[in-house]
């Protein structure tokens, strides 16, 4: 069972200070993740950050999920941004003028009167929706919360789960390395490497407007990166024929977990639920017939157009220890690697690193190339915790709230000296410590 125990008195101000970023980053209907490198709503870190603000505003928490999903499209698919129309166009790059939504996502139910990005982000909704509900089940069922999102939520899963299964193995793919959310992980840079970059006088990169480049993915990544969104955009946003197609098991495992909390929703609603936690069950042992390396020791990302199994060592190949329906020698061997040489928690490192620290492109500065960010902490802790790793979870949740308190809420840190990178009065780590603190 997952259960944290109740936070020292020493952290007390943690809360008031990740309150202020929180308060600080709102919009009126939902959160930025940063004011100046991300001026727009992201799909998993409203996610995310639902799970925090649940602590201050159950409110505010819910109207995050909703706006969100108020710009889901026809056939499904939540946005990975839902864009601020009153930022101006080159504050973030890609912009809404290169996704064109409402015109090129037609076919596929764009909304009309929101714009959007094409592509989506790893389905944590469900599971951030029943822990918004739990935190003030009584103004939840007031305002309809549950039985509003449900049927938008199922939506979501019916498409991961049929349009996005390109492998025909039961697992959704992501068509594009944003949609994992890791975006320059190593574990992309054999499928990218078949993808002719974009010319990079054919677009401007806002993001080292505010980022230093050397935390920043290369132009090299970019140009590939714009290549795949234009490509799948051209397509009218129809799946099934792009060159990138990976089966990724954090992205997976998240929407087993978010399975399993859709049918607690149904259940609360006075639905069967059983059908969903069966569907979650039979998607866990897909997710351990097509991704479990015994070798490794934990799971791999398969590169659908490529040759497998791709070996290469992220921390996404660990998120599967958040479920408690994986197998127990599976979960001690994930226990086991985690704590390795390759990741070395509670010995070389306090909050788990992206990236194998032993693996070639290992760089502990690059973004998602060995950096430790807040939300696989986050994800793990829950891991561990419920396998039943009391010792180690309880560290791990002490590194967040203290690395989180130190950086000023940074948005990934140094792995090993813990100093902070990329942006500061970062959301999702305000968020989740705040979670954390509770
Ligand atoms: C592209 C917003 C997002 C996160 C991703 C993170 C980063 C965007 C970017 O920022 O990606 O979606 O411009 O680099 O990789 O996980 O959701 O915080």
């Amino acid at each position: 069972a997952y259960d944290p125990p109740a936070a020292p008195a020493a952290t007390a101000s943690l809360h008031l200070r990740a309150a202020e970023v929180l308060e600080e980053n709102w919009t009126g209907g939902s959160t930025v993740p940063s004011r100046n490198l991300y001026p727009h709503q992201w799909s998993w870190d409203s996610a995310f950050i639902a799970i925090g603000l649940r602590h201050i505003s159950p409110l505010r928490a819910q109207t995050e999920l909703e706006t969100l999903l108020a710009a889901q499209w026809a056939d499904g698919r939540v946005p990975h941004i839902v864009f601020n129309p009153s930022v101006p166009l080159d504050a973030y790059f890609p912009s809404p003028d290169f996704w064109r939504s409402s015109t090129a996502g037609r076919t596929a139910g764009a909304p009309r009167t929101v714009q959007t990005s094409g592509i989506v982000q790893p389905p944590v909704h469900a599971l951030a929706a029943w822990l918004v509900h739990r935190a003030d089940p009584e103004l939840s069922r007031a305002r309809g919360f549950l039985a509003r999102l449900y049927p938008r939520l199922a939506a979501w899963h019916r498409y991961l789960l049929h349009r996005r299964d390109l492998g025909g193995g039961g697992l959704a793919s992501v068509v594009h390395p944003w949609e994992q959310g890791m975006d320059n992980s190593p574990c992309w840079d054999a499928p990218l490497a078949r993808i002719t970059p974009a010319p990079a006088r054919s677009y401007r990169r806002a993001d080292l407007d505010h980022g230093a480049a050397e935390d920043r993915p290369t132009d090299l990544d970019y140009g590939r990166y714009v290549r795949l969104a234009a490509d799948y955009r051209d397509g009218g946003y129809a799946d099934g024929g792009g060159r990138f197609a990976v089966e990724d098991p954090a992205f997976n495992a998240l929407l087993i977990a978010s399975e399993h909390a859709l049918a607690r929703i149904a259940g609360e609603l006075g639905a069967a639920g059983s059908a969903r936690h069966a569907r979650a069950e039979r998607l866990t042992a897909a997710l351990v017939e097509r991704l479990w390396d015994a070798e490794a020791g934990m799971f791999l990302c398969r590169d659908l157009r490529g040759a497998g199994l791709v070996p290469e060592r992220s921390v996404s190949g660990l998120v599967p220890l958040l479920l408690p329906g994986l197998p127990r020698d599976i979960a001690a061997a994930l226990v086991r690697t985690v704590t390795g040489p390759h990741f070395a928690l509670g010995d070389r490192t306090r909050l788990v690193a992206s990236y194998d620290l032993l693996g070639e492109a290992f760089d502990p500065h690059r973004y998602w190339r060995g950096p430790a960010w807040f939300n696989t902490g986050w994800l793990l802790e829950r891991g561990l915790r419920t396998h039943g790793e009391r010792e180690q979870a309880d560290a791990l949740r002490e590194a967040v709230l203290d690395l989180a308190a130190a950086t000023s809420f940074a948005e990934y840190v140094d792995p090993f000296t813990g100093e902070a990178c990329g942006a500061t009065g970062f959301s999702w780590t305000a968020a989740l410590a705040l979670d954390l603190h509770h």
